[in-house]
């Protein structure tokens, strides 16, 4: 029997990692969606701050982010009211949870995690750590930990997302029905932007060589013009979405125009009809953008004005984590014959 008797709505749980900048990309793949689903879910949303020591760090800006990362999932419109939000290393049953699957899954499985190997080989292979190697089963772990029923990512978390089901089932077949195999949920529109700078390429916060590679989302207005209008297209003039590498970057745009406006694509062509090129097409885009960034950093700005508020609902949400994920890790530890301590 698994961990979920006691669950009245379907479960989300997601995070993202506080390192480096939060782009257009993390809120229209998944911070947007969050805020949409949470009223159909019962949500847990951590700041999976474990996964950002990954790669190096330092230790002053992980604090800093931690809180950043927190504060914008409020600001993008989680209400801390309706959806758990935490920091994942504020439950040490994530790191006990990953340990105990990391025992039990294949090194071949890791091997094959293309983030792996793109992140591994833009560093120096001695200053590769095997916790990089290791992530997908933490993330694994933070998933399972909650019985999650979907997780909502985007695209680029898909293969992450598939490992965690493998692992789930592997887990369930060995020692019995422990955990909710979970879904992907994937957004349909938004689920892949990629960079300005470079169109064929993800919009990444944290592998970033040039200022104009990225919109953030605590960027002014005019510095998103500047990047927006500064995007990489190509010498043509047609204004329509497209799967051919030459045509990334108009894709890119038509893409993220369709993901703030949450129109459908004829009505996004049609939009764009009259336009007299890329210059009235990138002009349209700044708007999209900033219309919908504007709000959430006035948000932004009045959360982090009172003192103390991030840290206190971080603290309720640790609380409520806790009686989830302890719960499944003591049917874990009972199913894999470790004793109860007895203190
Ligand atoms: N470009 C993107 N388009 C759509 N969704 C995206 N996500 C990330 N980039 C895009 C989604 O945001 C969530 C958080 O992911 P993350 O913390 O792993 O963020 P990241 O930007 O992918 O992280 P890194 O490791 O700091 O940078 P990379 O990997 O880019 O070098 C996830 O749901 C993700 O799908």
């Amino acid at each position: 029997m698994s961990n979920n008797g006691s669950k009245k709505r379907k479960r989300v749980l997601s995070g993202v990692q506080p390192s480096g900048n939060l782009t257009i990309g993390n809120y229209l793949g998944a911070l947007k969606q969050w805020a949409r689903e949470q009223h159909n879910f019962e949500s847990f949303f951590c700041v999976v701050d474990l996964h950002a020591i990954t790669v190096p760090f330092d230790p002053d800006e992980l604090r800093t982010k931690t809180r950043e990362v927190a504060a914008l999932y409020m600001a993008s419109g989680i209400d801390p009211e309706i959806s758990t939000i935490f920091v994942q290393s504020h439950l040490p049953a994530h790191s006990e949870l990953s340990w105990l699957l990391n025992c039990l899954t294949p090194l071949g499985w890791l091997n094959r995690m293309t983030q792996f190997k793109d992140k591994a080989a833009k560093q120096q292979a001695e200053s590769v750590s095997s916790g990089l190697l290791n992530y997908p089963v933490l993330m694994a772990a933070d998933i399972l930990l909650y019985q999650a029923d979907a997780v909502p990512v985007g695209d680029d978390q898909r293969q992450h997302l598939e490992l965690t089901r493998d692992v789930a089932q592997r887990f369930n077949h060995m020692f019995g029905d422990t955990f909710t195999v979970p879904e992907a949920m994937i957004p349909p529109s938004g689920a892949r932007i990629k960079a300005l700078d470079e169109p064929t390429a993800k919009m990444s916060k944290s592998q970033v060589d040039s200022e104009y590679h990225a919109a953030y989302l605590l960027d002014p207005p005019n510095r998103i013009k500047k990047k927006i209008m500064r995007a990489v297209t190509d010498s043509g003039r047609d204004i329509e979405f497209s799967t051919d590498p030459e045509r990334a970057g108009v894709n890119n745009l038509l893409e993220i125009y369709q993901a703030f406006t949450e129109k459908s694509s004829e009505e996004v062509l049609a939009d764009f009809a009259d336009a007299r090129g890329y210059g009235d097409l990138k002009k349209r885009v700044v708007e999209v953008v900033n219309e919908g960034l504007t709000p959430i950093q006035q948000r932004y700005n009045d959360l982090t004005s009172e003192a103390g508020y991030v840290d206190e609902i971080l603290a309720k949400g640790a609380e409520r984590a806790a009686e989830v994920a302890n719960a499944t890790l003591e049917l874990v530890r009972e199913r894999m014959g470790f004793l109860k301590a007895h203190v």
